[in-house]
C-alpha cells in the first residue's frame, strides 16, 4: 500500500439492506469497493449496486455546481447566486399566494440520508405549507397508516424476525431482487434460504419472482386481492381455533375483529384471488402449526387498491395466529437513536389524521402530507392555495408518480421550481435552479430510519469517505440555509440556525429523558454537545439521540452506555442483539394498547366486499424491480445498465399467443391516463391476464443530462399509471392491479 492508498469503511446508502462496505482509495479516487467482512450485520455481503457508488462518484453528468435555467439552457452558477435566486423565487410565490403556494416533494433517497432526515423537517416547518408530498404515498404509506392506527407510529411496523422464524409467508415482495424493504436485513438471500431449509417460505405473487424461485411454495395470486386472501386466512385461524392470539391483554377489539372477518371465508374469496379454498385452509393450518411464523408484505400489498386493508390484515394474521411480539414472529425494534423514545406511555396521545384536506380532490392529510396522486392537480388547478412554486428534494416524480404526462405538464407550468438534486433528470430539467448536494461518499451516514425497521438492533456510523470540494455545502447546510431564509432569518449565521434546531430537539428529548435520569439538565446536555461537536451538524444531533436512546449513556449517568464517540470508535458498527419483545412499552399508543379495529380501516371493508363480485379485467398491470437498478436514478451508471434491455412488458405465453405477439415485438399498453409502447418478453413466470413493466425508465427527454441512460431509455410506465387509481384510506398510488388495454402494435 502506498501513502496515497487508504481504505475506508462505511455503510452503503443505496438500499435498505445497509451493507457495510470497504472502499479502497487511490490518490483520493475510489479504486475498489468490497463487502466489509467485519461488519457484524452484513458480514461481508454486498450486491452489484454498491459498485455503482464508484461510478456515481466519477459520473461526469453528476452535477457539482448549481445550475440556473436560461432561455439558452442550463448554465452553472455560484452558490451565493443560486441561494439568492432560490430564496427570491420561493418568497415571491409565497407573497403572491400564501404559504400553500409553495409545495415540496421529498423523494426516496431522503430516507437514506442522515442530513436530509434531520434537517428536512426544519425546512418543511419553515415553509408552513400544507402542500407536502413524498414518495411515501407511492410506496409504504398504507403500511404506515395501519401501523399508526394499530401501534401508534408510522414506523411502529412489526418486522419479520427472519433469523428465528420457521415459516415466512411473503406477499408482494421480491427481496431477492430488492434486498428487502421495511425489513432491513443484509444478505437476505442467505437468511431466506435458511428459512426454506429449516421450515417454510411461502410466496404469494402474480409472478414467479426470484424469491419464489427459492421458496418452498409459490402461489400465483391475482393482483390486488391480497386483503381478501389474508382475511380469509385470519377467518380460518379464528373459525378453526388454530391458535391463541398474541399479547391478548394488550389488545382492543379482538371480538369485533373476529366478527368483521366472519364472512371472508376461503370459499368466498378463492375465485377472486385465484387460489383455491383447500390451499388457503392448508396454508392457515400450516402457518399456525409452525413453532413460529410471520406474515410479511411489501410493494405488491401496499401499492394497490386495497393497500391499507392488506397491511392491516397482515398484522391481524400475525396477532390471531399468536405470532406478534415474539421471537420468530413479527417483532418491534428497539432502535438506538429515536426521537421520543423516552416519552411517558401514559401521556401519549393518539395520532391525528385528516387535519387538513387537499384542495382539489379533498384527500385527507396523512402524517403531515398529501398523496402524490393529487400533486399535479394541485399545481394545475387555479384557485386559493394553488401550488405555484415547488421544491423537490431527491425525487423524480415525473418518472415515479402516477399520471406522468400530467405531472410533467404540472412541473412545466410552475412559476418557480428549485430541485435539490445532483442529476438533471426528467423532473429537475424543469427547475429554475438546481442545488446539487454532495455525493453519497462525501457525507456522513447513520441509518436513522432503517434501524427502526431492522431485523436486529444495530448502530453504525459512517464518516464521509471523501472530502467535499471547498465550495460545496453539505446537504444539511443547503436545507438549513433555505429554512432560515423562509423563516425570515436569511442573515442569521448558519451555526446559529443549527444551534436553534438542536435546542428545539434537545428541549423535548431532555424533558422526556428526565423520567430515566432525573439529574439530567438541558444546560449540561447542550454544553456537552457543543464541546464535543464544535462544527455542529447531523453528528451533534445524532449524539443527542444516541445518548438519550435506549442504550444511551445518559450523558454520563450510565458510563458503559452508547454515545457518538463510542460508535465512532467502532468503525464496523455495533450489534445490539436480536429483537426483543416490546409490547406494551415500545408501542406509540396511549398506554401501549393495540387497536385491532381502527375506524378508518374497517370503514374500507365494504369497498373490499364489493370487489368480490367485480368483473375481472382482461389485463391488469403490475411492476417489478431489477437487482442492478434503483428506482429512477441509477440508470446513468454503465456497470449497472449494461446488458439486454430491462424495460420490457412481461407477459404469459397464453396471452402473447392470443394477442399474436412474439418475443421482442411491441405492444401498446393503455389506460384512461395514457399509453406506452414496450417490447414484449414472453414468460410463464407471469400468471395469465397480468402484464408487468418496471418503473423508473423513460430517459428520452432531450432536456435531461443523462448521457448513459439516454442510450437505453426504456419507457415511463407511469404514463399509464392512473392518478385516480388509489388505495382509498391512504390515497397511496395503486400502481399494481390497474386494468389496462393491451394490443399488438401494428408493424411493431
Ligand atoms: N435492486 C433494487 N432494489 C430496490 C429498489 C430498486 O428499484 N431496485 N427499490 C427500493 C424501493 S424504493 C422499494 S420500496 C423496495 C421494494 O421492495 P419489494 O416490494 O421487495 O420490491 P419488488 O421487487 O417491486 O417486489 C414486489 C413484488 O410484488 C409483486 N406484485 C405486484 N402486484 C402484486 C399484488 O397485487 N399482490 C401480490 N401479492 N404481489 C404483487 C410483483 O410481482 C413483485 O414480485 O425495493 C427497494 N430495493
Ligand atoms: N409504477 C411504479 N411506480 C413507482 C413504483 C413502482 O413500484 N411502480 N415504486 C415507487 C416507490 S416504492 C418509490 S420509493 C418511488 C421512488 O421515486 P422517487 O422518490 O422520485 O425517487 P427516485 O426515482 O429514486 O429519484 C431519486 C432522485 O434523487 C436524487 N438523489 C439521489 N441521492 C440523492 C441525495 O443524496 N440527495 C439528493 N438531494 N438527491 C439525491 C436522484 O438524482 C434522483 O433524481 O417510485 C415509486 N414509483
Ligand atoms: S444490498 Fe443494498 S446496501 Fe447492500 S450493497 Fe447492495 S445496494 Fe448497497
Ligand atoms: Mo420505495
Amino acid at each position: 500500500m502506498t501513502d496515497a492508498t487508504r481504505t475506508a469503511t462505511r455503510v452503503c446508502p443505496l438500499c435498505e439492506a445497509t451493507c457495510g462496505i470497504v472502499i479502497t482509495l487511490e490518490d483520493g479516487q475510489v479504486d475498489g469497493i468490497r463487502g466489509d467482512a467485519a461488519d457484524p450485520f452484513s458480514r461481508g455481503y454486498l450486491c452489484p449496486k454498491a459498485y455503482g457508488l464508484k461510478e456515481l462518484q466519477s459520473d461526469p453528468d453528476r452535477l457539482r455546481q448549481p445550475m440556473k435555467r436560461t432561455p439558452d439552457g442550463f448554465v452553472a452558477i455560484g452558490w451565493d447566486e443560486a441561494f439568492a435566486l432560490t430564496i427570491d423565487g420561493l418568497q415571491a410565490a409565497r407573497k403572491a399566494g400564501g404559504n400553500d403556494a409553495v409545495g415540496a416533494y421529498l423523494g426516496n433517497p431522503v430516507v437514506h440520508n442522515l442530513g436530509a432526515l434531520l434537517y428536512g423537517p426544519a425546512l418543511l416547518k419553515a415553509l408552513g405549507s400544507r402542500q407536502m408530498y413524498s414518495a411515501s404515498s407511492a410506496d409504504q404509506l398504507p403500511k404506515m397508516l395501519s401501523a399508526g392506527l394499530m401501534f401508534g407510529g408510522g414506523l411502529k411496523i412489526p418486522i419479520p424476525d427472519l433469523d428465528r422464524t420457521d415459516f415466512l409467508l411473503l406477499l408482494g415482495a421480491d427481496p431477492m431482487v430488492s434486498n428487502g424493504s421495511l425489513m432491513t436485513a443484509p444478505d437476505i438471500k442467505k437468511r431466506l434460504k435458511a428459512i426454506a431449509e429449516r421450515g417454510s417460505l411461502v410466496v404469494l405473487d402474480p409472478r414467479r419472482s426470484a424469491t419464489a424461485g427459492i421458496a418452498t411454495e409459490h402461489h400465483a395470486i391475482r393482483p390486488g386481492t391480497d386483503a381478501l386472501l389474508l382475511l380469509s386466512l385470519c377467518q380460518v385461524v379464528v373459525e378453526e381455533g388454530l391458535a391463541e392470539p398474541a399479547v391478548a391483554e394488550h389488545l382492543d377489539g379482538l371480538e369485533a375483529a373476529r366478527a368483521l372477518i366472519a364472512d371472508f371465508t376461503p370459499e368466498r374469496v378463492a375465485a377472486t384471488c385465484g387460489i383455491d379454498a383447500a390451499t388457503i385452509r392448508r396454508l392457515a393450518r400450516a402457518f399456525c402449526a409452525a413453532d413460529s411464523a410471520v406474515c410479511y408484505g411489501r410493494i405488491g400489498t401496499t401499492c394497490q387498491a386495497f393497500g391499507t386493508l392488506a397491511s392491516w390484515a397482515i398484522d391481524l394474521l400475525n396477532v390471531v395466529s399468536g405470532n406478534l411480539d415474539r421471537p420468530g414472529g413479527a417483532m418491534f425494534t428497539r432502535p438506538a437513536a429515536l426521537r421520543g423514545s423516552n416519552r411517558d406511555p401514559d401521556t401519549r396521545r393518539p395520532l391525528k389524521f385528516g387535519r387538513w384536506k387537499s384542495r382539489v380532490h379533498g384527500w385527507p392529510e396523512r402524517f403531515g402530507e398529501l398523496p402524490v396522486c393529487t400533486l399535479a392537480d394541485e399545481i394545475l388547478t387555479p384557485g386559493d392555495g394553488q401550488i405555484r412554486a415547488m421544491i423537490t428534494l431527491a425525487g423524480n416524480p415525473v418518472l415515479s408518480a402516477p399520471g406522468a404526462e400530467r405531472m410533467q405538464a404540472a412541473f412545466a407550468d410552475l412559476d418557480f421550481y428549485v430541485a435539490i438534486d445532483f442529476y438533471l433528470n426528467e423532473t429537475t430539467r424543469h427547475a429554475d435552479v438546481i442545488l446539487p448536494p454532495p455525493s453519497p461518499l462525501e457525507r456522513a451516514g447513520y441509518d436513522l430510519a432503517f434501524y427502526q425497521l431492522a431485523i436486529r438492533d444495530v448502530a453504525r456510523y459512517s464518516p464521509p469517505t471523501l472530502p467535499r470540494r471547498a465550495e460545496q455545502p453539505a446537504e444539511w447546510a443547503i436545507l438549513l440555509t433555505l429554512a432560515k431564509a423562509m423563516m425570515g432569518m436569511a442573515k442569521l449565521p448558519l451555526a446559529a440556525a443549527d444551534a436553534f434546531v438542536l435546542q428545539q430537539l434537545a428541549e423535548r428529548e431532555v424533558a422526556d429523558a428526565k423520567r430515566r435520569w432525573p439529574d439530567l439538565t438541558l444546560k449540561a446536555v447542550m454544553a456537552t454537545l457543543n464541546a464535543d461537536h464544535p462544527a455542529g451538524g447531523p453528528e451533534r444531533m445524532l449524539d443527542l439521540l444516541l445518548r438519550l436512546g435506549p442504550y444511551g449513556d445518559g450523558f454520563g449517568a450510565e458510563p458503559d452506555g452508547l454515545s457518538f464517540a463510542k460508535l465512532q470508535a467502532s468503525p464496523h458498527g455495533i450489534d445490539l442483539g436480536p429483537l426483543t419483545p416490546q409490547v406494551p412499552d415500545g408501542l406509540g399508543t396511549p398506554g401501549g394498547r393495540i387497536n385491532l379495529v381502527p375506524d378508518l380501516i374497517v370503514a374500507d371493508l365494504e369497498r373490499l366486499r364489493d370487489s368480490l363480485d367485480a368483473p375481472v379485467p382482461e389485463f391488469v398491470l403490475i411492476g417489478r424491480r431489477h437487482l442492478r437498478s434503483n428506482n429512477s436514478w441509477m440508470h446513468n451508471l454503465p456497470a449497472l445498465v449494461k446488458g439486454p434491455t430491462r424495460c420490457t412488458a412481461l407477459m404469459n405465453p397464453a396471452d402473447a399467443e392470443r394477442l399474436g405477439v412474439a418475443q421482442g415485438e411491441s405492444v401498446e399498453i393503455a389506460s384512461d391516463a395514457g399509453a406506452i409502447v414496450a417490447p414484449v418478453e414472453v414468460s410463464d413466470a407471469l400468471m395469465p391476464g397480468v402484464i408487468s413493466v418496471p418503473h423508473g425508465w423513460g430517459h428520452a427527454d432531450p432536456e435531461a443530462r443523462l448521457g448513459v441512460a439516454a442510450e437505453r431509455p426504456g419507457v415511463n410506465v407511469n404514463r399509464v399509471s392512473d392518478a385516480a387509481a388509489v388505495d382509498v384510506p391512504s390515497g397511496n398510488a395503486a400502481f399494481n392491479g390497474l386494468p389496462v388495454r393491451v394490443s399488438r402494435l401494428v408493424g411493431g
